[in-house]
């Protein structure tokens, strides 16, 4: 019979602020129909008490049999009831974007992505090796056809030299291998089996497949040029989606595994040298708060800021459309250049 975990005095995880002893007890036994449990959800939160969420859907059943410990995370994280409805919009001609940066002084890259899972499969805690190398194979065979600037090729981690993964990685085209995170909440089973990296010629249109999603598609490219990488990414896909049935529900949008990435499952990013506001912590976490940003490391989530350069993203997800999560972060992203030059 599981017991209640034993969490640090100082963990600030959403999972040990809802995981109540009560909570835990009502929860502990339930199962969603393909088998996934409570304790499998919450390990990573509980191996590493440091998470910022803790917690892991193995399906689409997680959000409800486990609903009691998911709604009052998904409410803190992106502000948004259990009553609430998603509504989704990838008009790009509604974005507001002006040119941030004419001077290329500040913004290095911007990427936007989002997730996505295939439809009544497990997501990638629950999922088995079969499935996973079905996923691979679907979405592969899918993104191999696509024309134009879409076109590229797959590459599969399996037999992947690690000199070609390893600068992959460094230029921050590829997920990184052995997340302890990822580890402990059973995303990392039978690694490297099912895994890989689509991209076209030019590295500005990739998907990720089966990492912490089944699916990441990405936009990226070099600057600041926000609405072409996300004319670039609505254009990708839509054209995926002609072929690929992705997991979406009315109230929650589009399923992912962590329950951050629900709704639109977008992170718009840039790489961005904050070399003068990055030293006035209280106004650069000001500004953030403010419009609803994100401040993560040069080499993704849980890693360090390097010569003063911060991966800069929206950080609300579901309840909002994906035209407003881009301009989150390009109303955010304005605001900090403007602080900068003032110092
Ligand atoms: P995700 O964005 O999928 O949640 P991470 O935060 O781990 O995952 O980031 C994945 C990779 O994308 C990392 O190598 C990170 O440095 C890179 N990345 C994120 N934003 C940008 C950006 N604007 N320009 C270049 N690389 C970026
Ligand atoms: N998205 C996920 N990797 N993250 C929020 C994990 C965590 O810190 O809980």
């Amino acid at each position: 019979m599981p017991s209640y975990p034993h969490f640090p005095e100082n963990c600030t995880s959403l999972l040990c602020k809802y995981l109540t002893p009560t909570i835990f007890e009502k929860l502990r036994n339930r199962k969603t129909p393909s088998g996934f449990t409570l304790m499998q959800a919450i390990n990573s939160g509980v191996q590493n008490p440091e998470s910022a969420i803790g917690v892991y859907a193995g399906d689409e059943a997680s959000y409800e049999v486990f609903s009691p410990l998911f709604n009052p995370i998904i409410q803190e994280y992106h502000g948004f009831g259990h009553e609430d409805h998603h509504q989704s919009d990838m008009d790009s001609t509604k974005l507001k974007a002006t040119d941030l940066d004419p001077e290329n002084k500040y913004i290095i890259s911007t990427r936007i992505r989002v997730g996505r899972n295939l439809n009544a499969l497990p997501l990638g805690p629950g999922i088995s090796k079969e499935q996973r190398l079905h996923v691979e194979d679907e979405v592969s065979s899918a993104l191999l056809s696509l024309q134009g600037t879409l076109q590229g090729n797959y590459f599969p981690l399996e037999g992947m030299s690690d000199s070609v993964q390893k600068q992959l990685i460094e230029d921050h085209f590829l997920f990184k291998a052995g997340d302890r995170f990822l580890e402990a909440a059973g995303l990392n089973r039978d690694w490297p089996s099912g895994r890989g990296i689509f991209h076209n010629r030019e590295k500005t249109f990739l998907v990720w497949v089966n990492e912490e999603d089944q699916l990441r598609i990405i936009s990226m490219q070099q600057g600041g040029d926000i609405k072409a990488v996300f004319e670039r990414l609505v254009s990708a896909i839509g054209t995926i989606e002609k072929q690929l049935t992705f997991m979406h529900s009315e109230h929650l949008g589009y399923i992912t595994s962590c329950p951050t990435n629900l709704g639109t499952a977008m992170r718009a990013s840039v790489h961005i040298k904050l070399p003068k506001l990055s030293q006035d912590k209280e106004q650069f976490q000001a500004i953030t708060k403010q419009y609803h940003l994100q401040i993560r490391g040069i080499h993704g989530e849980h890693s360090e800021s390097e010569a003063a350069i911060f991966d800069i993203s929206n950080r609300r997800r579901l309840g909002i459309t994906e035209v407003e999560c881009v301009q989150d972060m390009h109303d955010g992203v304005a605001a900090l250049i403007a602080a900068e030059e003032k110092l």
